[in-house]
């Protein structure tokens, strides 16, 4: 372990990192385990672009996730994993047993066909072989790609054909709540159109009845019980893939986001230690899903790198009441605890009642992570959950970073609510206007970009590196641009204030306003849609569509819900918009480009200035808007 433990000392590191990133670097990957070690520390260029870290070091991340720690942590808890229905046992697993799991279970991929480079899709519920599935995966070399187990067919069929994944692993339902969702029904239906998938792995775990396929459809247990528990780790090259995790951005289709497997690993344990300040014997509960990037760093990844305890919990925070994260706390003596916003202000919402019950301390550390975090919330979860004891760190990140990038030390660094407060040691932020001239000096506002590159970022999105080039590398010239809007205030702290391009942040989840057009605009009776965020007190930002239906009879009630159906079909629930509105058209510039800026203030309900609308076709459409507005 290496860890900071006072703000000088995470100044004194900061410097040096940023004096000779290499060596700083060269000194964190020393701490892992190589097969062979690296020639060179980092080449790059940001205009191909084009990045490697530790090139020529060759290695296996499962070896240090779980061969590393069989020498005195053999028997120390990996996962804890608790179910959706607090009656039901949860299960423990030591790290020999994880170890024997994930040999197992990657035995059971190679005998099905996988091999290194395939591409093995993940669909599944928040239980342990979720985990087991993605190390397994990685100790073979096969890239995994987890698909989020509430999207829907479509998308997981567009999810698959990008990586063209020839395995599929899923389970038959799913517990979710009170709800027991159909996963490998969905999976049947996105398959009608992935010719390349010739395997579909089942474990069962709601034991409802599903549709197996002849010659592609295996059980999960049966192949087990024919499997070996020891397989050797496959060799890597650091540049290697170990995985491919698809994110929203401004355009159409969500972008296959590719990390490999020396700066991952580096990066993530790094900032794992640092910014929660683990302790050995921490148990650490984060309470993403692993078919988001905050569960592979920081469920399965980062703690596993760290020898540390990590929580998997299959339920949602909400059922059996709104006490159940609190509940759970309690009942593993959770140390360290990283959730969403979205989270607490519907906990909060809820009422202290849910928070009475339980003594919460166990905590040490609180994180939040996805989304900005408004005062009000961080000063809940301060008061409430952390007893005024426990420091908070509001933890800034994204897919494309692998790990957190800016972040308060957990209890070195001051913090300030809404503030993700100073950039990790070996991460370079930078502030540009709309030209991409450097906003320096502190007290300003900008477009936040990295100038340096860091082990964890991406290094190109799949099948298609001139949209990773276009998307994050061409818009400011030798920069890493995130999309974000950022502040930096006198003390040189930074708080993020929200994308600047067309993607929205509902609940911590990054939906793209051009996907969610695209799937309203699969109705037959829509001719044109726009979409755009706006407020909302739980979720952060809410979506709000304007559509122009060429169908002046449909029932309108019907076509907002024909709409909802539409996308829950395209992408999933949680891209349905919350606000739909019927126009007659849209304000379009001559050029027709649409002025998103003023439709953002009609669904605000900010009615006072809309700034220049003289350069529109038709002004008078704004009225006509204004008027009809869904409150
Ligand atoms: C980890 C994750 C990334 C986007 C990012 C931001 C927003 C994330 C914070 C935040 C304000 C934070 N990956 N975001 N963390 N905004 N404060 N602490 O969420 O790829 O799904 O989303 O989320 O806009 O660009 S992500």
């Amino acid at each position: 372990m290496d860890r900071i433990t006072t703000i000088e000392q995470y100044q004194a590191e900061y410097e040096k990192s940023i004096a000779n990133p290499e060596s700083f670097w060269a000194g964190k990957a020393e701490q892992f385990f190589w097969r062979k070690k690296w020639d060179r520390v980092l080449e790059w260029n940001f205009s191909a672009p084009s990045v490697k870290w530790f090139s020529g070091g060759r290695l296996n991340i499962t070896e240090n996730c779980l061969d590393r720690h069989l020498q005195g942590k053999a028997e120390n808890p990996a996962i804890i994993w608790e179910p959706n229905t607090p009656e039901e046992p949860g299960r423990i697993l030591s790290y020999k047993q994880l170890y024997e799991e994930v040999c197992r279970f990657a035995n059971v991929l190679k005998k099905n066909g996988a091999k290194k480079g395939d591409r093995v899709c993940i669909y599944m519920p928040m239980v342990p072989e979720l985990a087991i599935a993605v190390l397994a995966c990685a100790r073979i070399g096969a890239i995994h790609n987890v698909v989020f187990a509430g999207f829907s067919a479509q998308s997981l069929s567009g999810r698959i054909q990008d990586s063209d994944c020839t395995i599929v692993l899923c389970s038959d339902g799913a517990y979710r709540g009170a709800k027991v969702i159909p996963i490998k029904e969905v999976v049947d239906e996105a398959l009608e159109t992935c010719p390349s998938v010739q395997r579909v792995i089942v474990f069962q775990r709601t034991n409802s009845s599903i549709k197996m396929l002849d010659g592609r459809d295996v059980y999960w247990a049966e192949e087990l019980k024919k499997a070996d528990a020891s397989c050797e780790a496959v060799e890597m090259d650091a540049e290697d893939m170990l995985f491919i995790l698809y994110t929203s951005g401004s355009t159409g289709k969500p972008k296959g986001v590719v990390h490999t497997c020396g700066g991952y690993m580096v990066y993530t344990k790094y900032t794992f230690e640092n910014v929660f300040q683990y302790n050995p014997g921490d148990v650490f509960f984060c309470t993403a899903d692993i078919g988001w990037i905050t569960g592979h760093s920081y469920i399965v990844y980062g703690p596993l790198l760290a020898g540390a305890t990590t929580l998997m919990f299959e339920g949602v925070p909400t059922w059996p009441d709104a006490g159940r994260f609190w509940k759970i706390i309690d009942k593993y003596k959770v140390n360290i605890f990283y959730t969403a916003p979205t989270a607490l202000r519907a906990l909060q919402a809820s009422g202290l009642d849910f928070v009475k019950p339980y003594k919460l301390n166990s905590l040490r550390v609180l994180g939040t992570v996805g989304e900005p975090i408004n005062v009000e919330a961080w000063n809940w979860y301060d008061q409430n959950i952390g007893k005024g004891k426990c420091p908070i760190v509001d933890t800034w990140w994204q897919t494309e970073t692998a790990g957190i990038m800016i972040s308060p030390l957990a209890g070195i660094t001051k913090t300030k609510p809404g503030y993700a407060t100073l950039p990790l040691p070996g991460i370079q932020p930078i502030l540009v206007d709309n030209e991409g001239k450097e906003i320096s000096g502190n007290g300003v506002e900008g477009n936040l970009c990295i100038r340096f590159p860091w082990p964890g970022m991406i290094r190109t999105t799949y099948g298609d590196h001139e949209r990773c080039r276009q998307n994050y590398f061409a818009t400011y010239k030798n920069l890493y641009f995130t999309g974000d809007g950022c502040k930096r205030d006198e003390d040189g702290y930074y708080r993020i204030t929200g994308r600047v391009d067309d993607v929205i942040n509902v609940s911590g989840h990054r939906i793209g306003t051009a996907e969610v057009e695209n799937a309203i605009n699969q109705h037959p009776d829509i001719v044109e849609s726009a979409v755009v965020g706006y407020p909302h007190d739980i979720k952060g930002q809410g979506l709000y569509a304007y559509v122009i239906s060429s169908n002046q009879q449909h029932d309108l009630d019907l076509l907002r819900k024909e709409i909802a159906a539409i996308v829950n079909k395209a992408i999933g629930p949680i891209a349905r918009p919350d606000k739909i509105q019927i126009v007659p058209g849209l304000p379009k510039t001559r050029s027709g480009k649409i002025m998103r800026r003023i439709l953002r203030k009609i669904a605000e309900g900010d009615f006072s200035n809309f700034g220049d609308i003289s350069t529109l076709l038709d002004p008078t459409i704004v009225e006509t808007i204004k008027g009809d507005r869904v409150s």
